[in-house]
């Protein structure tokens, strides 16, 4: 059974768990959640987080999650993977797709 992360590496709190297992060599199975896509939002990853964040982690059973505490409106503004997710369904550019040159758009190494 191997540590299962669920990561969109868009986001800063996701990115510094993917740095952190590859620098340590820590074996895991990624499971990419698109925020910008709603896939926060899916019945299966409501399932391994019902708060609707990343990253999140399980080891078979065990499930560690965001703390209930939903971040104020103006921090999640201020951060770009939040506002993609608020921004879903809508038309943004910035977010389009890797690679795109724009803010949320530059893909990253190895990705
Ligand atoms: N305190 C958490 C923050 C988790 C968090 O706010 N995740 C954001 C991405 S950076 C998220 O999932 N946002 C989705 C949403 O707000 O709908 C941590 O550092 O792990």
């Amino acid at each position: 059974m191997v540590l299962e992360l669920f990561l969109d590496l868009y986001s800063p709190p996701c990115r510094a768990i993917y740095i952190f297992t590859r620098k340590n060599s820590i074996p895991f199975e990624m499971h990419p959640v698109e925020l910008a896509q709603g896939e926060h939002l899916k019945p299966e990853f409501l399932k391994v987080n019902p708060l609707e964040k990343v990253p999140a982690l399980r080891d078979g059973n065990f499930l560690v999650a965001e703390s209930p505490v939903s971040p104020a409106p103006r921090l999640r503004a201020a951060c770009g993977c939040c506002a993609a997710a608020a921004a879903v369904g809508e038309a943004d550019a910035r977010f389009a797709a890797p690679g795109s040159g724009g803010p949320g758009g530059q893909a990253l190494p190895g990705h």
